[in-house]
C-alpha cells in the first residue's frame, strides 16, 4: 500500500493505493496535535476543511461532483477503535446528492465479506444535518448538536438508537472515560452483528469508481 496526493479538478486530495486501485479519502480522523474540529457550519461541511495528508473532510460539493453523475462509486471504511483492533468495510453503492437535496446520502450494497459491520445502513437515504442545519428527522433537537460533528442522521428508528448508528466526525477522545460513546467518534456493530457503540481511535472513508 502506498499513499499520495493527487489534484484531479483542482482539488488536492488523498489516496490510497491497494492492490493496485486508487481509493479517494474523504473523511480521515485520527489522533494528530492539534486534532481537527469537526463541529462545523454548513459552510465548512461544504466546502472541506483540514490537511489532505491529515485529518480533514473533502467536502460535499466535492463528494457529489465526485459521486453524484452516472459513474457508480464504491465505498471503503477503515476502523481503529482504543484497543488497536483495525476493521474495514465496503459497499457497493455510495452517492451523494445535490446540495438543494441536502447532501442526501446513497449506501447500498453492504460488501458482507467486511469485517467491520453494516452500521451505516441506517443511515441510508438521510440528509447531512449541521449544527447550523437542522435536516435530521429528530423533531425535538439537532443530532449534530447532540453527537457533535456533521453527518447524514435521522430518528426513525425510535428512542434506542436517536440518530443513527454511527459518528465518524464526533469528537475524538483516545481515553474511555466519562464520555457518552454516542457523544465521540464511534460505530455501531463494529463487530457485525455485535450491536454495542464502539468508540474509535481511527477512521478513513473513501470511495472509488
Ligand atoms: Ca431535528
Amino acid at each position: 500500500m502506498k499513499v499520495f496526493v493527487s489534484s484531479p479538478a483542482g482539488v488536492r486530495v488523498y489516496c490510497e493505493v491497494q492492490e493496485g486501485q486508487s481509493w479517494t479519502v474523504f473523511l480521515a480522523r485520527h489522533h494528530q496535535t492539534p486534532n481537527e474540529n469537526f463541529t462545523r457550519s454548513w459552510q465548512d461541511h461544504k466546502k472541506g476543511f483540514g490537511d489532505p495528508e491529515g485529518e480533514h473532510w473533502l467536502g460535499n460539493e466535492n463528494l457529489h461532483t465526485l459521486t453524484g453523475g452516472e459513474t457508480r462509486y464504491r465505498l471503503r471504511v477503515e476502523a481503529t477503535n482504543l484497543q488497536g483492533e483495525q476493521r474495514y468495510g465496503e459497499w457497493r453503492v455510495f452517492r451523494v446528492a445535490p446540495e438543494d437535496n441536502r447532501y442526501r446520502l446513497t449506501v447500498e450494497q453492504y460488501n458482507s465479506s467486511s469485517t467491520l459491520g453494516d452500521g451505516l445502513n441506517y443511515h441510508n437515504g438521510e440528509s447531512f444535518t449541521t449544527v447550523d442545519r437542522d435536516h435530521d428527522t429528530w423533531s425535538a433537537g439537532n443530532c449534530a448538536v447532540h453527537h457533535g460533528g456533521g453527518g447524514w442522521w435521522g430518528w426513525r428508528w425510535g428512542w434506542r438508537w436517536g440518530c443513527g448508528l454511527v459518528n465518524p466526525t464526533g469528537p475524538l477522545h483516545l481515553s474511555d472515560l466519562h464520555q457518552d460513546p454516542w457523544k465521540v467518534m464511534s460505530w455501531v456493530f463494529f463487530i457485525p452483528g455485535d450491536g454495542h457503540w464502539v468508540k474509535l481511535s481511527s477512521v478513513k472513508m473513501m470511495v472509488k469508481s
